[in-house]
């Protein structure tokens, strides 16, 4: 029986991935870093220091460097979500979210992101949200588990009871190796590990997610 559901934030509730992207290319291009956007995909989900070193490659940056890279990643970042309210929700979403609340499902975000929190609250959401694990919650960042065994802890559920919602490979894999279900948004070569795969939350009831999971609804 699940007990909660634990969302991933950029990518499946909104579409903030593409402002992450641009805020990288913008950096990679001042810096003289080749980069685009099949790269940036391989980055989806990766915590900020994780995407800069894998954007980075084998070029060595003194830690200093790094920082800096970081802050100015993040200040582009930043400004993007200034112009972010609850238009930028993906479809299907608060639908999605009421349903559960009146399921009595226990709601939680696990996102990578530091500014995870902000985003909810331009989003709208923060009422229907009962947990956010973010990019300061746990050392260890997706695919290590350690984010979304903390979430659920928040939201008082085991984690065999916990389904996830993800959009990366990454956190598809923290899921599973979490001992959680995984629903996977995408094309099957980035989240066909999940358990069930769905091109996103459109239209998509609580009674199909458990249906695609081979669950029955109490
Ligand atoms: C997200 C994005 C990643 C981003 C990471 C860190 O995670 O998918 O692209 O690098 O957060 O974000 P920030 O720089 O704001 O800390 P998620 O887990 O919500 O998909
Ligand atoms: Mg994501």
């Amino acid at each position: 029986m699940i007990r909660g559901v634990i969302f991933d934030l950029d990518g499946v509730l909104t579409d903030t991935a593409e402002f992450h992207y641009r805020s990288w290319q913008k950096l990679a291009d001042e810096e003289g870093i080749p980069f685009n956007r099949e790269m940036n995909e391989a980055m989806r989900g990766l915590s900020r220091r994780d995407s800069l070193l894998q954007m980075l490659g084998d070029r060595p940056l003194s830690e200093a460097e790094m920082e800096r890279m970081m802050a100015r990643k993040n200040e582009y970042y930043v400004e993007f979500t200034h112009t972010m309210g609850p238009e930028d929700l993906l479809p299907g979403v608060v639908p999605l979210l009421e349903q559960l609340r009146s399921h009595q499902i226990a709601i939680a975000i696990g996102s990578a992101s530091k500014n995870a929190q902000l985003v909810v609250e331009r989003l709208g959401i923060a009422p229907l949200v009962d947990a956010i694990a973010d990019g300061h919650s746990v050392e260890q960042s997706k695919p290590a588990p350690d984010l979304f065994l903390h979430a659920a802890s928040l939201i008082g559920v085991a984690p065999p009871q916990c389904l996830v919602v993800e959009d990366a490979a990454s956190g598809v894999e923290a899921a599973l190796a979490a001992g959680m279900y995984a629903v996977g948004l995408g094309p099957t070569n980035r989240v066909g590990n999940a358990h069930a795969v769905l091109p996103n939350l459109d239209g998509v009831r609580w009674e199909d997610l458990l249906d695609k999971l081979g669950l029955k609804s109490q």
